[in-house]
């Protein structure tokens, strides 16, 4: 008699949730898990295959014609299911069409773009965290990580400031969505319609600045690139992509900052070491944890084949700690060489607002490091759990001022 067959041969299975709370508290034992499964993992509980290592993932990300994007990056399949709003026209899309969206976001995103955009984020920055210090104390996820970004990437992209209160709901609904139905997502939808009906105002012409980049976007439009309607979903991208992001990033900073008063010390002493602090928050804590992608044929990666049409799970912030990648990966040190980071992802569609990020990282380091000598946590922390983002809901701190 001979064995029974495998269901997915030469493929090990893991009876893990990757969107349980209990992986969504703390998933680096699971990370860890899964990357000493194999390099690849079928996910039974979702019938989807995983990758938590560093090399499959980035290769992965690397090869847009196998791993595809426009059956939805999050679990729903596109070609399946209808989502839950037109598909984004650049994280959503293949070549050719990503080519030309992307082309558009890639310049209204220029390193022109950005340099104009640094003294106002700047000022902003300087002026927020003068006041906190004034204050000594602060929550670092409502009173700081989610008023920058809406004010200073608001303000760039031209938006009105009666409204903004719906970004972060909206990025909520949006990060949630690339999960299961479960609980997180039910409740990050219960009250979608108006923040919906906000969004969807703001992505047109007349809604935005006429000197901002959601203006520039429609320039394209003029120019024939785009169609009016194709710019407004691509305005649509800045704000699903371009908030609730470095909101996560930011507060993941504040908190790897309140947890390591050695690396806090380094970033003090100099300053400049801002960047690269911010860059290494991204890989220790990634706000971005996951991307799917689906399979347009059969494949076999370092050895396990995939079928065609499969869901893919790269878990970036296990890549991020991979031991075969980094040495000692768990431990946060803002002096470590980042390059390779996979929070910002890799290939055509790595994040192509990343130097805004960057920029909004470096200036809040670097403003905090030249005014706040201590920074310590001052009551419990809350996590918030969202079935892609990693952040948290509060983390109350102390400050003590230079
Ligand atoms: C989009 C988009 C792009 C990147 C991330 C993202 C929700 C959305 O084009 O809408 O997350």
């Amino acid at each position: 008699m001979s064995a029974p067959a495998l269901p997915h041969p030469g493929c090990p299975t893991s009876a893990v949730d990757p969107f349980s709370r209990a992986f969504l508290l703390d998933p680096y034992p699971f990370h860890q898990e899964l990357r000493e499964a194999g390099p690849v993992v079928h996910i039974d509980a979702y019938g989807l295959w995983a990758m938590a290592r560093h090399a499959e993932v980035a290769a992965s990300l690397n090869d847009w014609q196998t791993f595809c994007s426009s059956a939805g990056v999050g679990l729903s399949d596109f070609r399946k299911e209808t989502p839950w709003r037109p598909p984004s026209l650049v994280l959503e899309a293949d070549p050719p069409l990503h080519t030309r969206t992307r082309t558009v976001l890639a310049r209204v995103l220029s390193p022109n773009a950005i340099r104009e955009l640094r003294a106002g984020f700047e000022r902003e920055a300087e002026c927020l965290v003068d006041r906190l210090v004034a204050a000594g104390q602060f929550d670092g996820i409502k009173d700081l990580a989610e008023v920058y970004p809406p004010k200073v990437f608001g303000d760039a992209v031209g938006l009105p400031a009666e409204g903004r209160e719906n970004l972060l709901p909206y990025g909520g609904m949006a990060f949630n969505a690339f999960g299961p139905r479960n609980e997180l997502f039910e409740t990050a939808f219960a009250n979608a319609a108006p923040v919906i009906g906000w969004i969807t105002a703001m992505c047109r012409r007349d809604a935005v600045a006429a000197d901002g980049l959601g203006a520039r976007i429609f320039q394209a439009a003029d120019s024939g690139e785009l169609s009016e309607e194709e710019a407004g979903l691509l305005l649509r991208s800045f704000l699903t992509a371009g908030v609730d992001t470095t909101v996560n990033a930011l507060g993941n900073a504040l908190f790897c900052f309140a947890e390591h008063p050695d690396q806090w010390a380094l970033l003090q002493a100099n300053p400049a070491l801002a960047r690269n602090a911010f860059e290494e928050v991204l890989r220790f804590e990634a706000a971005v944890q996951t991307f799917f992608r689906t399979t347009t044929r059969q494949v076999e990666v370092s050895g396990t084949t995939i079928p065609e049409g499969a869901k893919v799970l790269l878990f970036l912030g296990a890549a991020n700690r991979d031991p075969r990648a980094w040495q000692r990966p768990d431990n946060f040190d803002i002096n470590r060489r980042v390059v390779g980071q996979m929070g910002f992802g890799t290939g055509i569609h790595g994040c192509v607002g990343q130097m805004v990020a960057r920029l909004e990282g470096e200036i809040i380091l670097a403003s905090l490091a030249r005014k706040v000598r201590r920074i310590e946590r001052n009551g419990p922390l809350q996590r918030r759990l969202n079935n892609t983002l990693r952040g948290l809901d509060a983390l109350p701190l102390r400050v003590t001022p230079v």
